[in-house]
């Protein structure tokens, strides 16, 4: 049984979108993951189908009701939906629900590592002024952000979260090495940003390669590309770079 996202959303017309795609688009097409999408306001229960309702307490926007929201979570949880293709529904893990919030855990490679090593995940994608907080822990959802700035639905981060699990699972990214050697990846290069490359011509628009990678010297290749590195995570990101001596046992974490 494959890797399984369901993303419940306002949307759903949004969806595979970029993620049909490409390294993702054709793994969906070789069933390496499945993806499906949940129309939020499939689980209104009123003529009006109304999915949201203004804030107790005042204030601009609308918050999305608490019973909707948590029907459609049981319909993305409930027994055989995690198991479409006639896999025995025992042995389904039930898959973590995670709500798209800029309010959210930020999500690093650590969180898309264990996400991607797991049976699949449900996707929240948050509107309006947010989700009512009792759905959120009634049913344990996990609140996860892509980064420190706001966009106008769950919908992108969702796309971005499931883009960097689905290349992680087995099968989809083919070229050796390149999902262990890159930035952030936990391999010898831990938590350093990439260096850079080059390919041809030698010189363009006259500037040189680095000789060095014109060598054919593998160990000077290889150090030229962790000094590079290194040189580029410590003027960049000096949290990466602090992080990555600590790991190096080269320098004590420095005081705060
Ligand atoms: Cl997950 N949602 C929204 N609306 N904005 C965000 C975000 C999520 N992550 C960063 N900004």
């Amino acid at each position: 049984m494959s890797w399984r996202a369901t993303i419940l959303t306002l949307f759903p017309e949004m969806f595979p979108g970029p993620l049909g795609q490409s390294l993702a688009g054709r793994a969906l097409r070789e069933g390496r993951w499945a993806l499906d999408s949940l129309d939020i306001r499939g689980f209104a229960t009123d003529r009006h189908r109304s999915v949201d309702d203004t804030p107790f307490g005042g204030g601009a926007g609308m918050v999305l009701r608490p019973d909707v929201v948590d029907a459609a979570l049981a319909a993305a949880l409930a027994p055989g939906e995690a198991a479409p293709e006639g896999a025995p529904e025992a042995a389904a893990i039930p898959r973590p629900a995670l709500y798209l919030t800029p309010r959210g855990r930020l999500l690093d490679q650590a969180l898309v590592r264990e996400l991607a090593a797991g049976p699949g995940v449900i996707l929240l994608c948050g509107r309006f002024e947010g989700v009512d907080q009792r759905v959120i822990e009634a049913r344990g959802l996990r609140e996860v952000s892509i980064g420190d700035y706001v966009l106008s639905g769950g919908e992108p981060a969702a796309m971005v979260l499931l883009d960097a699990c689905v290349r992680l699972l087995p099968g989809v990214m083919g070229g050796a090495g390149s999902a262990e050697e890159e930035s952030f990846s936990g391999g010898g290069r831990e938590a350093l940003l990439e260096y850079p490359h080059y390919t041809r011509p030698a010189e363009w628009q006259g500037r040189p390669v680095p000789p060095v990678l014109l060598s054919g010297h593998h160990a000077e290749v290889a150090r030229w590309r962790q000094a590079a590195a290194e040189r580029i995570t410590a003027e960049r990101r000096p949290d990466l770079w602090a992080r990555h001596l600590r790991a190096a046992g080269r320098a004590a974490p420095p005081p705060r």
